[in-house]
């Protein structure tokens, strides 16, 4: 970390040198971003829900406050979620999707059938997606949305796999 900040503020002051010099143009490396977040919990007023608790987050680009991952890179993406339900609970199935930009592109879906509604079941959906910068991906749009298990076998995780530049 101390490092980091050294070379940043290095890399800083040289850069500013050589603009100034119209000596040459330079190219930073983007860095990579990944994530992993467990537990659900409903956004008020919503049918999105956020994984409130975080397991890793390099970069820091995915926020468990609200559940959403902006994208601080444009490239190409890969995200996984899964969402569970305790065995017991009479529920007839507990469907998201995995959204970009609020727009629903994959669906997390199982639907067990009649007396089978009251057993334990996940389901999970992933995808690539290439986002632009400030995009957001998130889930939710779900159905009953308060029945899902607030316990590791919900989770939501996604990572760069190619910055754009
Ligand atoms: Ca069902």
């Amino acid at each position: 970390m101390h490092l980091a900040i050294n070379l940043k503020a290095f890399m800083a002051v040289n850069l500013f040198k050589l603009v100034k010099n119209k000596e040459y143009v330079v190219v930073f490396h983007t860095g990579s971003s990944a994530f992993t977040a467990v537990n659900v919990a409903v956004n008020t007023g919503t049918t999105d829900i956020r994984f409130p608790t975080v397991l890793y987050n390099e970069g820091g680009d995915y926020n468990p406050a609200n559940g959403v991952y902006t994208a601080r890179v444009p490239g190409v993406y890969w995200f996984s979620a899964t969402v569970s339900k305790g065995l017991g609970t009479d529920v007839d199935y507990v469907p998201c999707y995995l959204r970009v930009n609020s727009e629903n592109k994959i669906r997390l879906y199982t639907d067990p059938m009649l007396e089978n509604d009251r057993d334990g079941y996940s389901s999970t959906g992933s995808a690539a997606f290439r986002l632009q910068a400030g995009d957001r991906v998130q889930v939710g749009d779900c159905t009953r949305a308060e029945s899902i298990l607030s316990y590791i076998s919900s989770h939501f995780s996604g990572f760069l796999i190619k910055p754009d530049f």
